[in-house]
């Protein structure tokens, strides 16, 4: 995904800003774009349908920034970008920038403005439940996952009933993982993760105790990250057969972005 499609400069007249004046005059925005893709095949055959029109997306961009109005050249970008990158499957990732040239600042600029690279993550969750109708929970938090605007292409794996792990006299549980594509920063999925398990009643009291649902955040591309609320990739999943059984089940080459392993051979390896 080397290959980049250009926007340069595409000027429009909009009502986004935060004074009374702007929204009321409205002004001149300019737009940059580097829409991130393969353009292998289109390099080849010589053939529109192979790559992605720029002018549809030129289009399809100013259009959207005529019939919505922010405040915040910030939430601008972002949503442009993200309605861009749903429109046109073909763009995995892209850097876009909108300035204004002639915002209300009493001093000499050329332009002042907001740049942002949003895209497509591939995301790994793993799936739990041990109280009341397991399988319930869990199919029931599949649906709202594939329901969310952001997320598309989700593969779910068997639910396999595993005995509980981490020392905890608890019923058994019912394991699953999913996999998919996302326009979420990990916070942001996080929080939506945290929101579906909460809408399923879930309390936390013991710590690794039973639960309704339990929604981790296995792999999120090759990131790693050890926050106190957020640790990926799962920082105990190399111990847990009913996390890389399923894994294994989705994307057995897939590697760990730290030990390089592939889920298979981390499944060959998993102690007893
Ligand atoms: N989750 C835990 C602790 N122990 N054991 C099994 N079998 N399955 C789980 O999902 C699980 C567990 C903490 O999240
Ligand atoms: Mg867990
Ligand atoms: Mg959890």
């Amino acid at each position: 995904m080397q290959d980049i499609i250009l926007i340069r400069n595409l000027s429009f007249f909009g009502y986004h800003g935060v004074y009374e004046q702007e929204t009321r005059q409205g002004q001149r925005f300019i737009l940059n774009a580097k829409l991130f893709t393969d353009l292998d095949r289109a390099g080849n055959t010589d053939a529109l349908e192979d790559t992605i029109h720029y002018g549809m997306v030129c289009e399809f961009l100013v259009d959207f920034l005529t019939r919505n109005t922010y405040k915040l050249l910030e939430k601008a970008v972002t949503e442009s970008a993200r309605a861009t990158l749903l429109e046109f499957a073909g763009i995995r990732k892209m850097e876009i920038s909108i300035e204004k040239p002639d915002a209300p600042i009493v001093l000499e600029f050329d332009s002042v403005g907001v740049m942002r690279t949003i895209g497509w993550h591939t995301v790994y969750i793993g799936l739990g439940s041990n109280m009341g109708d397991k399988k319930k929970y869990i199919e029931s938090a599949v649906k709202k996952i594939k329901k969310h605007p952001y997320i598309k292409d989700v593969r779910v794996s068997e639910l396999i009933e595993t005995k509980p792990y981490g020392g905890v006299e608890q019923d058994d549980f019912l394991n699953g993982a999913a996999v998919f594509e996302t326009l979420l920063s990990p916070m942001e999925l996080l929080e939506f993760l945290q929101k579906l398990e909460q809408q399923a009643k879930r309390k936390r009291e013991v710590h690794w105790g039973p639960r309704t649902l339990d929604l981790d955040i296995l792999f999120y591309d090759d990131l790693v990250v050890s926050e106190q609320r957020l640790c990926i990739p799962h920082p105990d999943l190399e111990n847990r057969r009913f996390v890389l059984e399923p894994l294994a089940q989705l994307s057995p080459r897939f590697r760990h972005p730290i030990s390089q392993k592939t889920m298979l051979q981390l499944l060959n390896e998993v102690p007893e």
